[in-house]
């Protein structure tokens, strides 16, 4: 069977010292072509990887230079490569050979090992398995299926972040066209927090940093990203801005290698003379969920240092001109920031005043700094208000809108931000709608879609009729697996529009379909010769992208061709949308987009192969705010527990925050394999990293199998069992564990505040030991 739980307990746990980089980068390049059975034209396919004329990388969205290194990938982008363009191949014969229960018992690594989906399957429930279907009939099943729904508002689009904008535009337009704005996304479980936090702040969605920025830049400031892992291309830049003598002061409650020191495997004189540069100048390992109090304290210590210096006639710490003309909000903040407690800022934050006023001197004395984060802060209760806590502490020194300074969202899939700027978003005030109406002559819907929670808590009431999954692995990555998965099995009809094998599509319902797509890396080839796709990156440049390897299969068709053949098959004619048309030159489906956002997309075609891609317009990178009172806003938190979980229900148990962790090893629910190599795990993922003085504390030790219960506020009872202590340098109190495995024990109802993006970064639960296992 091949179920993790067979797997052997982490023997040799051995915490890694060497750099991030370097030897162990370069040795595990090698290994990973071998292990897809394409070592040499891989290594020539990884050549071509952010290239102007070559493929954008499918892995993380970091910045695409305009002058890409001889080799421009990283470790885990060759990973993502490499699990794209494997020799393996999940056909016909496989789905023949096993039911969808038996499959079922399978965990993620050995699901997606079968390699890439070559044909169109249909489920059947007579024998429980999937069975080949022409493309034509899927196709015209699904369209007479959704055509026929009558309450139009329960069905689901949702799409994972790694589509085109091009298929993106298609996808977004054919729902609105269908009748709802029920578009979830990826980035509703990921920097939703930051699509909400920002625009109030400073009138934009996205990051205000370029990598021109980091090369001036006086000071980075880096909260809750595990850059070695997840977009190791940053460490490039860090370790320039290291050399240079800048400040790099991280946040992270886990020690993190890659934030600790690097090695760049593409330099010789580095690898040979096992040279290493230190990343984080200073490192405070802030308790999960601690960030809001930590930076109410660094902003408070600034207020105070600017205090004393007007006191003793030196200049104000404080960017004066810059807060009176630009910003709104500097006297509410202060007297906010003056009145909070620093007995409590140290308890929830856990760190020392000391260190908080050591970050605030430092930030006071660089002239421009940025700000960098990730899922360390977005996936919490307090999410919003934690991200607009770290941009006053920028505004308080006027460090948006000028060289070397901003803020700095490392977003994930590598076209989610695209995805949102050409329409994928639930929410209509974000969509030029009166010019798609104008443009496609219909009158779209104007009521607010369904995000991602919403859309998992109307299939738990099994109201969702049919769902549609343009890439990703929805039902694996949502809170509350348990109950989604036996939800799941409700809806009428699933399309699972996919590269591999994956869970979600293991639960199908009445119908359910799982369409193979090419993949970004493959010669997508039409009547009109080979097409190029597009994606922006997480610095808002829009970049042209060409696939140049074979498609895996000749079956397969690509995502654009997939999406215009449903919408076809599904709505009635419309003379003004020539889906025919842009299945066959995608070049006009970019014409559509730069008509309905002609301000970002013009001369589209061209520019999106100029070194670097072409940035989209966004006005605060020179101190245009659009928020509603035209001001960069100081934002003020109303909610008064500085982040804490107060409201906490309690039998007198211990209760410790978990935070859901990705490995060195995986892409979310992909599993590459069971190394975490720079947290010295190997041969499992069935682990909990603990503090030596809560294991001690429990009488427990390392190795024990314990059971993770949620502290349940709704009277569910979610437990997550067969778990091996690993002891880790964490703060007491919390502890860590892989994601999407531990998404059994994150509510459905536990979500950011503003944001509903899950709050997978600090779920309260107790430990008792596992007796069973
Ligand atoms: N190889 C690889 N690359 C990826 C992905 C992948 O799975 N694998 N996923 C992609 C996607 S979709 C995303 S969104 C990004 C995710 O990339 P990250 O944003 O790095 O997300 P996580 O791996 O979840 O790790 C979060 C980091 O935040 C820290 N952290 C946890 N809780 C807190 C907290 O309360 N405060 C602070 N300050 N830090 C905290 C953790 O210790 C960890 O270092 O990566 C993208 N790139
Ligand atoms: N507990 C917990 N939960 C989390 C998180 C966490 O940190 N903790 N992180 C959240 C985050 S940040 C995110 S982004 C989500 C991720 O959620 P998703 O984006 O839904 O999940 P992925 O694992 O990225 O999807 C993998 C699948 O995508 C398909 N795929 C890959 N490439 C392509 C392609 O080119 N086209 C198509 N059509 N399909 C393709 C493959 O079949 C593969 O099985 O999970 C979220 N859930
Ligand atoms: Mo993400």
């Amino acid at each position: 069977m091949r179920r993790q739980n067979n797997l052997p307990r982490p023997k040799n746990f051995k915490p890694y010292t060497a750099p991030s980089g370097g030897w162990g980068s370069a040795r595990s390049v090698a290994n990973i072509l071998r292990r897809e059975g394409n070592p040499a034209s891989g290594a020539l396919t990884l050549t071509r990887q952010n290239k102007v004329d070559g493929f954008q990388c499918v892995s993380c969205a970091w910045i695409k230079p305009a002058k890409p290194l001889p080799f421009e990938f990283c470790e885990n982008g060759v990973k993502a490569t490499a699990w794209e363009i494997t020799s393996r191949r999940c056909t016909p014969a496989f789905f023949a050979e096993h039911t969808v229960t038996e499959l079922l018992d399978w965990d993620d690594y050995h699901l997606e090992q079968e390699g890439r989906l070559t044909h169109p399957m249909r489920y059947d429930a007579a024998t429980d398995k999937y069975v080949p279907v022409s493309w034509g009939d899927a196709v015209a099943d699904i369209g007479r299926q959704l055509h026929d729904i009558e309450d139009r508002e329960n069905v689901v689009f949702y799409s994972s972040g790694r589509s085109s904008n091009e298929a993106s535009y298609m996808y977004g337009l054919f729902a609105r066209l269908y009748g709802n704005n029920n578009l979830p996304d990826s980035s509703n479980m990921c920097h939703e927090t930051t699509s909400v936090a920002l625009p109030e702040s400073i009138g934009v969605p996205v990051g205000t940093v370029t990598l021109d920025d980091f090369a001036t830049t006086e000071c980075i400031l880096s909260f809750g990203q595990n850059a070695g892992s997840n977009s190791p291309r940053i460490l490039h830049p860090l370790q320039e801005a290291s050399r240079r003598g800048v400040p790099i002061i991280t946040y992270n409650p886990l020690r993190e290698r890659g934030l600790e020191s690097f090695t760049n495997p593409q330099s010789v004189t580095e690898m040979v003379a096992h040279e290493a540069t230190p990343i984080s100048s200073s490192y405070n390992q802030v308790r999960t969920g601690g960030d809001l109090a930590a930076l109410t304290g660094i902003c408070k210590a600034l207020l105070e240092l600017d205090h004393k210096a007007i006191q003793d006639h030196r200049p104000s710490l404080l960017d004066r001109d810059f807060i009176a003309s630009h910003t709104h909000g500097f006297d509410r903040l202060s007297a906010w920031l003056r009145k909070q407690d620093w007995q409590a800022i140290e308890r929830i934050s856990g760190l020392p005043r000391a260190a908080l006023t050591a970050t605030a001197v430092t930030y006071a004395h660089s002239n421009s700094t940025i700000a960098i984060y990730g899922m360390g802060l977005t996936q919490h209760r307090a999410g919003v208000e934690t991200v607009q806590m770290l941009v006053n502490l920028l505004l308080l020194r006027g460090n948006i809108g000028k060289q070397g300074a901003g803020i700095c969202p490392v977003r994930g899939h590598s076209n989610v931000q695209g995805q949102r700027t050409v329409g994928i978003t639930e929410k209509p005030e974000l969509v030029p709608l009166d010019r798609l109406a104008q443009q496609y002559g219909f009158e779209p819907p104007r009521t607010k879609g369904l995000d991602t929670v919403e859309a998992c808590e109307e299939i738990l009431k099994g109201k969702i009729r049919a769902f549609i999954m343009l890439g990703g692995n929805f039902a694996r990555a949502v809170p509350d697996r348990p109950r989604m998965e036996k939800a799941w099995r409700d809806m009428p009809l699933t399309v699972n529009i996919a590269t591999k094998l994956n869970r979600s599509q293991l639960l199908p319902g009445a119908t359910s379909y799982i369409l193979p797509v090419l993949g970004r890396i493959e010669i997508d080839k039409t009547e009109c010769g080979p097409q190029a796709l597009s994606m922006e990156d997480t610095s808002g440049c829009i970049h042209g992208s060409r696939g140049v390897r074979l498609p895996a299969s000749r079956h397969l068709i690509s995502e654009v061709r997939l999406v215009g053949e449903i919408a076809k098959a599904t709505l009635d004619p419309n003379p003004k949308v020539s889906w025919d048309d842009w299945i066959a030159d995608y070049s006009l489906v970019r014409r559509a987009i730069a008509e309905t956002y002609p301000d970002t997309f013009s001369d589209y075609e061209d520019r999106m192969w100029e070194p670097g891609g072409f940035q989209r317009p966004l006005p605060a990178r020179h101190r245009g705010w659009h928020t509603k009172n035209g001001k960069a806003n100081l934002m003020t938190p109303t909610s008064k527990s500085l982040g804490e979980d107060r409201d906490l229900p309690s039998n007198g148990e211990d209760v410790f925050h978990l935070m859901t962790l990705r490995s060195n090893d995986q892409f979310n629910t992909t599993v590459y394999g069971y190394t975490d190599r720079f947290r010295g795990i190997h041969g499992t993922r069935d682990i909990v990293f603990m503090n030596t003085v809560d294991i001690e504390r429990l009488s427990l030790s390392s190795g024990d199998r314990i059971e993770l219960q949620t502290v349940s506020r709704d009277g569910i009872e979610r437990r997550h069992g067969g778990l091996s202590i690993i002891p880790y340098d964490i703060p007491v109190g919390c502890i860590g564990a892989y994601y999407p495995e531990a998404n059994v024990l994150l509510p459905m109802g536990h979500y950011a505040i503003g944001s509903k993006t899950p709050a997978a970064k600090s779920i309260p639960v107790t430990i008792r030991r596992d007796m069973i296992s």
